[in-house]
């Protein structure tokens, strides 16, 4: 069963995910201030005294948002006592440990964090498994040596191909691209970027492609709207954009439907369907991808029910259900993956919702 909020009215027992996406969205909102914080609250007892704590990139990430409500729904489902977001407001590389540090002071259970550095936290995160918390990464990885799983919302080399795929027919085989991303330490954007680089080397299909820049928005919304702006001035043969983070594709649609370039220059990538509808209906952006946020949290929340319940420990073959999405198995490197990308158009942008 998917978790996408289909318009359409299927999946009834999901509908309330909206909602808490909406609550998550402004419990951040109202902790968002002063340089981050702890965010989402409390979740009322469901049974057991455990604790579970999301560290996502950054707080002020609408994305993040949708990948929170699935995670507040998921741990009160698993049986979690408690349930708190707490993060940085930018997703620098260091800006995680104080939060971890702090988590591993409470005794938190189960911490689970998109990584900003797979490096940079793994001393924080090591100290808080010697305290006795089991360790889930998700979105974005943590060196596998500081983590239990990572919950990983698709098979990178996918998603990275999907987005080739696209720009490649939107700009007919032919001609200069570049990568707008996220922060240059992102483990994920930055394992998605070197399946494509691959992939452009090495499928003939794309040998007229050529790609003449790569830059970062540092998932900020002003920084990325300048990089495209950049972009645009110092590449003026450029055909086409990929960037593979919400916020960045989101930016760059911003930038090109009121410029000279709208509907010349493609953009394609990761959005949230919500963010990206305006640009699809005015021709700024054709066709883009993204999976499910919600499902991401919601799994991870069942994984560390199992991991701190001793159900399993993150080895290939373990086995555990994540509630209605059902059962789950741990490949190796301790990869629990979530589920395909679905591609948006004109077509399709209306029946989803987040
Ligand atoms: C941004 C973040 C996140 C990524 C999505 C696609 O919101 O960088 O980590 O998974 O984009």
């Amino acid at each position: 069963m998917m978790l996408n909020r289909k318009k359409t009215g299927q999946a009834p027992r999901l509908a309330s995910l909206v909602a808490l996406t909406a609550a998550a969205a402004l419990a951040l909102t109202a902790c968002g201030g002063g340089g981050g914080g702890t965010g989402g609250g409390t979740s009322p007892a469901a049974g057991g005294d455990q604790k579970i704590t999301f560290i996502p990139k950054q707080l002020n990430n609408p994305y993040t948002d949708v990948v929170l409500g699935g995670g507040k729904k998921g741990a009160t489902e698993a049986g979690f006592a408690s349930s708190q977001v707490v993060g940085p407001l930018e997703a620098s590389a260091s800006s995680q440990v104080s939060f971890i540090n702090a988590e591993t002071q409470a005794g938190t259970n189960v911490i689970v964090i998109a990584a900003n550095d797979p490096d940079a936290v793994c001393t924080a995160l090591g100290e808080a498994r010697s305290a006795g918390a089991k360790i889930v990464a998700f979105d974005s990885d943590a060196n596998p040596d500081c983590r239990d799983v990572f919950i990983s919302q698709v098979v990178a080399k996918d998603v990275a191909l999907i987005q080739t795929k696209l720009i490649s027919e939107q700009i007919g085989g032919s001609g200069e691209i570049a990568i707008l991303s996220a922060t240059a330490n992102a483990t994920n954007q930055n394992e998605w970027i070197k399946f494509m680089e691959e992939e452009l080397k090495s499928n003939p299909d794309y040998k007229d492609i050529k790609l003449v820049a790569k830059v970062y928005g540092d998932d900020d919304d002003t920084k990325s709207f300048q990089e495209a702006q950049g972009l645009m001035q110092a590449h003026p043969n450029l055909k086409g954009i990929i960037s593979p983070t919400t916020v960045g594709i989101a930016a760059t649609a911003r930038y090109l439907s009121t410029s000279a370039y709208k509907g010349k220059v493609a953009l394609t990538g990761l959005g949230l369907p919500n963010e990206m509808r305006p640009f699809v209906k005015d021709g700024t952006v054709k066709e883009f991808a993204l999976w499910d946020p919600a499902q991401l949290g919601y799994i991870a929340a069942f994984a560390g029910k199992a991991l701190t319940d001793g159900k399993i420990t993150g080895a290939p073959g373990d086995k555990f259900t994540a509630g209605e999405l059902g059962d789950r198995t741990v490949e190796e490197g301790g990869l629990v993956i979530v589920g395909p990308p679905t591609v948006f158009n004109t077509e399709n942008i209306d029946k989803y919702d987040f």
